[in-house]
């Protein structure tokens, strides 16, 4: 048994994401975490809320509350939602938890203990207008790097490069508008990660089976000249995490506040704390010390392709920079973006189908399994409303569906409510089983490899497979004149109900419970070897017909909801 300690990055905690963001980290999590349970490994499944910086004050502001209560509101619909979805963490977090802060001030300390904090006198923007300085969000412009022109003061959305609000040409306050700007003087604290290239270089490039996405954007910026830049890690803000040196005050940085991307993945560690606070677990230094056995951990993150470097150098340099023995990542998934389309998702202008939106018009299953079998892993994919029909209504209700419910109600007019008798298995199943086989073992290469649209292409012909055996097996023909065949090939295929039921549950859990349910077991062993597995419900095991798997979306509903998803969300 192996262990996994499992992380998607954490949301901001700034409204209800959309389904771009679902597949792009929490969604693929949860797919990993759930295999790995179900193949029997020990697993630790972390997420949270990020609530600092700007854009959780910005949201607090327009929604006229205070931050606090903001994120402590906003926090509990995320899980309510992350619920729906079926997002199975061990723990759903906050980054603004006490954890959080002590751990955040602990680096902090250690950081400068080690000579990698360096305090600089530097210019920032000031509004006159707004009374305030203008870090990060607060402030937009044109991006000095591609000419973006609504790049943020910290990043560009467009081409993704870290900014300093300084960096921006012809900038403006996102609070008032105001162009009334001026450079002030102010002190912060600055992380030397430049002087870590040489170590980070070497450990990226130890890497060498990461994918590509995630290597070539960490090389980018380790390369790049200034992608490796001394970051400032304070901000003259409110809400966040005191700058402290441990519990000690750092004397000249009163009133400040540690940078959200300081803090944000410090709370992969703190949220392992607060699980454990939490009374859910017992030991969080066996997942994230390797002086306590973390080095036998499997660690994999996963997160959209933005928030690479912060994961690949930023939280690396904190974690090497400190000196303790912290686990260092084993493996990063990234992914593209989702469009929506023809167009982009976007949050500000209400377009495409955000998280709540979904389960309200269909459950989460049927996300699932749209947004996982066309995860942006290679390039960017698209959701369309036609695509998503057509994979709904052929994968999960003419295959999967179709399947169950053709197999159990033959089964029940014609020898009852349970699995019938009949000979031994003849050539046709032996072929299916030698098939099948082949399949489920590339199906966990796959699973194993996070090559999730793969995985997705083999579990659907993992369905087919049983489909073509029925279609060619034709029990309802072959009881007319052989009944004890037809029972046999029933008995097999009331077992490959149950087969499917649990290598799908990663895909689709809600389903994969009902078809167990059905089935009436318990049993959700992972499959060693096929045939044995599909002996499992022996004969005389009851079962009931289950209700309609999924159902088909019909032209009517695709047009309503294209119509009703188009843009500005009420
Ligand atoms: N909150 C960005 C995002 O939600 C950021 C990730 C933090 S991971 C430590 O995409
Ligand atoms: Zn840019």
């Amino acid at each position: 048994m192996a262990r996994h300690l499992i992380t998607s990055a954490i949301p901001y905690i700034n409204g209800i994401k959309h389904l771009g963001n679902l597949v792009g980290s929490q969604l693929p999590a949860d797919l990993y975490a759930r295999y790995q349970r179900g193949r029997g490994h020990e697993v630790l499944f972390l997420c949270a809320t990020d609530e600092h910086g700007t854009p959780a004050e910005l949201a607090a502001a327009k929604a006229g509350k205070p931050v606090a209560e903001y994120c402590a509101e906003m926090h509990e619909t995320q899980a309510e939602i992350a619920r729906g979805f079926r997002l199975s963490f061990d723990h759903f977090g906050r980054s603004s938890s006490p954890q959080n802060h002590r751990l955040t001030q602990h680096f902090a300390a250690r950081l400068d203990a080690a000579g990698l904090i360096e305090e600089r006198v530097e210019t920032q923007i000031y509004s006159k207008a707004d009374g305030r300085y203008l870090p990060d969000r607060y402030i937009e412009g044109t991006c000095p790097n591609c000419g973006f022109e609504s790049a943020r003061g910290d990043q560009c959305d467009n081409c993704t490069k870290q900014l300093d609000p300084v960096d921006l040409i012809e900038p403006r306050s996102v609070i008032s508008g105001s162009t009334d700007l001026e450079p002030r003087e102010t002190k912060h604290l600055y992380l030397k990660q430049s002087g870590m290239r040489g170590e980070l270089q070497d450990w990226i490039d130890s890497k060498a089976d990461w994918p590509i996405l995630t290597t070539s954007i960490a090389k980018k910026w380790l390369n790049d000249g200034d992608g490796l830049q001394d970051r400032g890690i304070t901000r003259d803000l409110d809400w966040g995490i005191p700058v402290k040196k441990g519990d000690a005050d750092w004397p000249g940085m009163e009133g400040k506040v540690f940078y959200v991307w300081f803090d944000a993945p410090i709370e992969y560690i703190a949220c392992a704390q607060e699980w454990v606070d939490a009374g859910k677990g017992a030991d969080w230094e066996r997942w994230w010390r390797t002086d306590h056995g973390a080095d036998d951990v499997r660690y994999t993150q996963f997160m959209g392709k933005d928030n690479v470097p912060f994961h690949t150098l930023s939280f690396p340099a904190t974690i090497l920079g400190s000196g303790e023995p912290w686990k260092l990542v084993d493996y990063i998934k990234s992914f593209n973006y989702l469009n929506y389309d023809g167009g982009q998702f976007s949050t500000s202008r209400g377009r495409g189908v955000f998280m709540d939106q979904a389960l309200e018009v269909l459950p989460a299953d049927y996300w699932r399994w749209w947004l996982l079998s066309h995860a942006p892993e290679s390039s960017d994919a698209e959701f369309t409303w036609e695509n998503f029909q057509q994979s709904v209504n052929k994968d999960l209700a003419d295959v999967l569906g179709n399947f169950v419910s053709r197999v159990s109600k033959f089964c029940r007019s014609k020898f009852g409510e349970e699995v019938p008798a009949g000979g031994a298995h003849g050539d046709r199943e032996q072929a299916l089983i030698a098939d099948l086989e082949r399949r489920v073992r590339a199906y966990e290469g796959h699973m194993d490899a996070i090559e999730v649209r793969k995985a997705a292409a083999e579990l659907r012909a993992i369905w087919v497979a049983g489909n073509e055996y029925l279609q060619d097996a034709a029990p309802w023909a072959t009881f007319k004149t052989e009944p004890e065949t037809a029972a046999m090939q029933i008995r097999l295929a009331l077992n490959l109900i149950r087969l499917y039921a649990v290598l799908s549950a990663p895909f689709i859990p809600d389903a994969s419970a009902q078809l167990l349910e059905a089935m009436k077991t318990e049993d959700d062993a992972w499959p060693g070897n096929i045939g044995a597995a599909l002996q499992t419900l022996s004969v005389g095991h009851g079962f009931a017909v289950p209700d309609v798997t999924f159902r088909k979306i019909t032209d009517e509903e695709r047009a309503e909801w294209q119509e009703r998803f188009a843009g500005t969300r009420g």
